[in-house]
């Protein structure tokens, strides 16, 4: 007990640590700036204590929106000589903050929804629907090809490096008249922890091509070097429209506004085929240009429960494979699947368990009435913290942890679960 009221304590001083006035950073050195979902991820953990803080974490983050509606994956309201590409090297993209050219995966509609639970939740929802509502529609109308939300860039996705976007990222060249560069992020933490040279000449390809057509988002999905379907942006935009839809409801959005979300449900809905992988027996991501699957079981793979979405027998041959990777780690829920060859439990995206994605798989299986893999998983997570800090991740088969230290959206999941019933100034 006394050892977690002091992780609790903890927990909140990481997040004071990373607090950079009105937003917070993941962690310093190798992520100086505001992050995408790990704000919203931030917020749920901040609204145990102090609501109002962590209200100011979402309205900072829409602070960043272009006018075309993308919430941008990580804005620069200062060019830190820490991190590489920066604002220079992303040129001229379009909000009122320079920003990234690319999105993460919207989360944000379902924390909202969460955090602002009772009466006075109702203004703050209202207050941010239209900024929530522009965002999804982005998705829908900028970022959609062959019926599914794509992804233009691995860091879109908020899964750099993992072994999935390999089919995507062959098919690439890297650009002959590509800028040169030093990589920063290899001089803050382990090299071996960290995505490989020839990954990041092609990351910074993409990003080449997107300055170079102006950031024109329609065409980087038309025409640019990548074009994947993600499971992890499929899912949690599913998942994040119903809520929308619910809040849309709820403080009385005119009908054709609540008639739109619908529709994208039921696209959604209609999607989620396109990435069943048959061979596999589970979702995993699918190059769109060659309708080729990646062959692993992931940590988004499992994220049908947290949508809401899948057939019965989907569903069950999800179920074994989380059986099935549950006797290969022994923290579940590994980011890449520990039967393939290209698993490395301590590369960033090839195998470490990561916290925002144990929280979203758990919550999805409790909620779909699968009680003992949601524990086992929650468990996994708390008990690497446990032993071993607020890591960005941690390695499956020891539980030591990864990458950055002192990491927000690890001590934010934290909170929210041990807070689970107290929503400060929520009601
Ligand atoms: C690129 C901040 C972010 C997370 C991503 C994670 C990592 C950045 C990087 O860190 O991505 O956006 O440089 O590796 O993959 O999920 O949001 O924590």
């Amino acid at each position: 007990m006394s050892q977690k009221l002091s992780l609790q304590q903890t927990a909140i001083n990481t997040l004071n640590l990373n607090d950079r006035g009105g937003f917070t950073i993941p962690t310093a050195g190798l992520y100086p700036y505001q992050w995408n979902w790990d704000s919203a991820f931030v917020a749920l953990g901040i609204a145990t204590y102090d609501m109002d803080r962590a209200w100011r974490e979402i309205t900072t983050l829409i602070e960043g929106q272009w006018p075309d509606g993308m919430i941008p994956s990580i804005i620069f309201r200062d060019d830190n000589p820490d991190y590489f590409p920066g604002p220079s090297r992303w040129g001229k993209t379009h909000g009122a903050i320079p920003s990234t050219g690319v999105s993460q995966p919207p989360v944000l509609a379902t924390v909202v929804r969460q955090i602002t639970q009772g009466s006075k939740g109702i203004a703050r929802r209202a207050e941010v629907f239209d900024a929530i509502f522009a965002w999804h529609k982005w998705f829908h109308d900028a970022r959609t090809a062959s019926g599914i939300v794509a992804t233009v860039h691995p860091w879109e996705t908020g899964r750099d490096n993992c072994p999935e976007w390999n089919i995507g990222l062959d098919l690439m060249e890297v650009a002959p008249d590509l800028p040169p560069y030093t990589r920063m992020d290899n001089k803050h933490v382990n090299p071996h922890h960290r995505p490989t040279q020839e990954q990041y000449d092609k990351y910074l390809t993409i990003v080449h091509f997107g300055d170079g057509i102006g950031w024109d988002q329609r065409r980087l999905t038309n025409e640019g070097p990548f074009l994947m379907a993600d499971p992890n942006i499929h899912f949690v935009l599913l998942r994040a429209d119903k809520d929308l839809l619910a809040m849309a409801e709820e403080i009385g959005e005119p009908v054709e506004t609540c008639e739109q979300i619908r529709a994208w449900i039921a696209k959604g809905e209609a999607a989620t085929d396109y990435i069943w992988n048959e061979e596999l027996g589970a979702f995993s991501a699918r190059d769109i240009r060659t309708g080729k699957f990646s062959d692993g079981f992931s940590n988004c793979s499992a994220l049908c429960f947290y949508a809401d979405t899948g057939t019965k027998e989907q569903r069950a041959r999800v179920l074994a494979h989380l059986q099935r990777v549950e006797n290969k780690v022994s923290y579940m829920l590994p980011s890449w699947d520990p039967d393939a060859p290209d698993f490395e439990p301590q590369r960033y995206w090839c195998g470490p368990m990561w916290p925002q994605m144990n929280y979203m798989t758990a919550l999805g299986l409790e909620e779909q009435s699968e009680p003992e893999m949601a524990r086992t998983i929650r468990d996994a997570l708390n008990n690497a913290i446990e032993k071993s800090g607020f890591w960005e991740c941690f390695d499956p088969l020891t539980g030591e942890g990864c990458v950055g230290a002192n990491f927000s959206w690890t001590a934010a999941v934290w909170l929210s679960w041990q807070n689970a019933t107290k929503l400060s100034g929520a009601a």
